[in-house]
């Protein structure tokens, strides 16, 4: 029994980007299960829900010890009546029934699966449950028609579903280096997204680019993409070009959270181990049956048989000298680079409070271009994240702390 006295009370700012996030987290049991809740609601396309969900998970990732008690929680801000059921149910339960019933349910299991795939949202996954398709098997026996981007992410289903490592990641930075040398000298290349939040694994790899010489970036995009294509690096790619500048509405406020830089979203074809810097993947890539299927493998009976093409297979996934890997690239003119960086860094929830806190509390419109001063009338410009944040009024947080 603890009483009320020997609880410390936490103090916590209630914008995410006015807090130091660090990847330790002292909560996790609280977060997983809120994060849980904030992904439920999002593949149902309920954005406030997961919006809310994902501000509570947040807030307890802040937290500096471990909650044991909810008089803890009074006077904390983002924490809903819902939220605080369910941190209540974890804290004297060890889980939310919510949230175990949740991860049982049909729907929230097909969601997971389909989504899985890249190419597929939570609209095509809906609709296609409606059509009795809840895995791949059905999926696969019902003819759907896919696009092109969901046909590469059903083939590469598995590499695509298991995480990216750092390591894969600095192999895949220097793959890109090169590319952007090779097409442009003087390009630089810039790790983005979690790994240079210092996360030790990822869903994809994000790097930003750009030309210290303004203007010379223009139709980088194009050639970077052809240079790994000819390499035969990429499995999957859709480029698509900058709309910043011939956008009807200008570019001081962007329609959404979309940026309008030339990008492209691929799929990578990483060589495994040291053969990474070979810049013909292509050569090692056919696994004949002879170098698998081992002379002492005879199968005499339809269940030896069963357990040999077993092994076949386990031996030809673990043989197999290439994975495939999501990648995506961004250019960006130098004069709006320091807004990128912090656009593509991430969290996805810290950038969406920054741009909050610019609207609500500073009357200024910041998107991965440009910070925009409503009041002033006039375009802030910035060559590194820390004056951005110094425009905004807010301390700086460095990438390692923006893991909201
Ligand atoms: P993960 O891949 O390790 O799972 O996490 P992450 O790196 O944080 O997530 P991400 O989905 O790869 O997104 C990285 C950042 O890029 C994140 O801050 C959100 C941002 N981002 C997109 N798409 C777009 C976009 O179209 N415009 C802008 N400005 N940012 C975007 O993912
Ligand atoms: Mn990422
Ligand atoms: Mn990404």
């Amino acid at each position: 029994q603890i009483s009320e006295a020997e609880v410390a009370l936490f103090s916590v700012s209630s914008y995410a980007c006015q807090r130091r996030t660090t990847l330790d987290n002292h909560n996790s049991n609280l977060t997983d299960a809120l994060s849980l809740l904030a992904e439920n609601a999002e593949l149902n396309n309920e954005d406030g829900r997961g919006v809310a969900f994902r501000r509570a998970a947040a807030l307890m990732k802040a937290l500096p010890t471990q909650v044991i008690s909810m008089s803890q929680l009074r006077g904390l801000p983002c924490l809903g009546e819902h939220s605080l059921r369910v941190i209540k149910d974890v804290l004297e339960n060890g889980v939310s029934s919510e949230v175990e019933s949740t991860k049982q349910s049909k729907r929230y299991k097909a969601l997971k699966i389909l989504t899985g795939i890249f190419g597929v949202g939570a609209k095509t996954a809906d609709r296609w449950i409606r059509e009795g398709i809840y895995n791949l098997e059905q999926l696969r026996d019902s003819g759907q028609t896919l696009n092109r981007a969901q046909k590469s992410g059903l083939e590469h289903y598995d590499d695509l579903n298991e995480p990216v490592t750092k390591a894969e990641a600095d192999a895949i930075g220097e793959i890109v280096q090169k590319a952007v040398d090779s097409v442009l000298t003087g390009s630089q290349v810039a790790l983005t997204g979690g790994f240079r939040r210092g996360k030790l694994t990822g869903h994809d790899v994000d790097f930003l680019i750009t030309h210290p010489e303004e203007g010379k970036e223009v139709g980088l995009m194009p050639k970077v993409v052809a240079w790994l294509e000819s390499q035969g690096f990429l499995l999957y790619q859709k480029t698509t070009r900058n709309s910043y500048l011939e956008s009807k509405d200008g570019p001081a406020r962007p329609a959404s959270n979309m940026d309008r830089f030339e990008r492209c979203f691929s799929i990578f074809k990483l060589t495994k181990g040291k053969e990474q810097e070979s810049t013909q993947p292509e050569e090692q890539n056919d696994l004949k049956t002879k170098d698998v299927l081992r002379p002492h493998m005879q199968a005499d009976t339809d269940q030896q048989l069963c357990e040999l093409s077993k092994n076949y297979q386990m031996e030809a996934a673990s043989h197999k000298i290439w994975r495939a890997v999501r990648v995506d690239l961004v250019v960006s003119p130098i004069s709006q680079f320091a807004f990128a960086v912090l656009g593509w860094t991430g969290s996805k929830l810290f950038e969406r409070e920054l741009r909050r806190w610019a609207g609500h509390e500073k009357n200024m419109s910041l998107s991965s271009h440009a910070l925009f001063d409503n009041t002033q009338n006039k375009y802030l410009r910035a060559t590194s994240e820390e004056e951005i944040f110094a425009y905004l009024g807010l301390e700086y947080i460095p990438p390692s702390e923006r893991n909201a």
